[in-house]
């Protein structure tokens, strides 16, 4: 299976972790997003999204990462990650929903803001942008907060694909000012997440 992927986007770093995780090997092929070549011919016939990441297995081809995690899991049944069980599968892709729903787009408001304008030259983050993004974020926050109180993870004592795809939205929570203070059952579900072999080995490179 050939994954194409930038390494430090989330959504490319869920399928990293995933197959790290469940100790299967990907190739990789790069696609250098700050170059646009998401939006090149050849990308385009691989996702007509022009976004990654994007599988291909054999003749097969699947875009959006979390139907991406999903399927490199079933592959090595009899995981924890994505069990067979109708309801567990149930409760993990209600939070993969959520997370493609309300998660990331309201995490990445400070990722732009904060970090990536800078990284690409566009100017200082803008105060009006992150006042409307602190509105969508805390209810969010507050809610992932309150639930992960009384559990290890987010379906339960297990690590799933629910924890990976909500947790890689986090993976620059610190340079991008993602607001964690008043969230303490976050910081300590993502000290668990940080600690994982997995979530070390799906790190982006540190820039040179
Ligand atoms: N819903 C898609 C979102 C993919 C997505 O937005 N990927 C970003 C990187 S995290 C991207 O490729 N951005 C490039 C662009 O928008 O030009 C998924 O989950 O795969």
């Amino acid at each position: 299976m050939k994954l194409y992927l930038h390494p430090n986007a989330p959504n490319c770093m869920k399928v990293v972790m995933t197959a790290a995780q469940l100790d299967i090997s990907l190739e990789s092929e790069f696609v250098d997003l700050f170059q646009g070549a998401q939006r090149a011919p050849a990308f385009l016939a691989i996702n007509p999204n022009g976004v990654v990441p994007a599988l291909r297995d054999g003749d097969f081809v699947l875009w959006e990462s979390n139907a991406i995690m999903q399927y490199v899991a079933a592959t090595k049944p009899g995981n924890t990650l994505w069990p067979t069980d109708e309801r567990r599968r149930a409760d993990i892709s209600r939070w993969q929903c959520w997370e493609l729903a309300h998660w990331s787009p309201a995490v990445s408001t400070y990722l732009r803001e904060n970090m990536f304008k800078a990284l690409k030259g566009q100017g200082d983050p803008d105060p009006e942008a992150l006042r409307k993004g602190d509105e969508k974020y805390h209810p969010l926050a507050s809610l992932l907060n309150r639930h992960l109180a009384s559990r290890s993870f987010l379906a339960g004592e297990d690590l799933t694909l629910a924890d990976i795809s909500v947790a890689a939205f986090l993976m620059y929570a610190r340079p991008a000012r993602v607001p964690l203070d008043d969230y303490r059952f976050i910081r300590s579900w993502m000290g668990r997440m940080e600690a994982l072999p997995s979530w070390q080995v799906a790190q982006p490179p540190p820039r040179t």
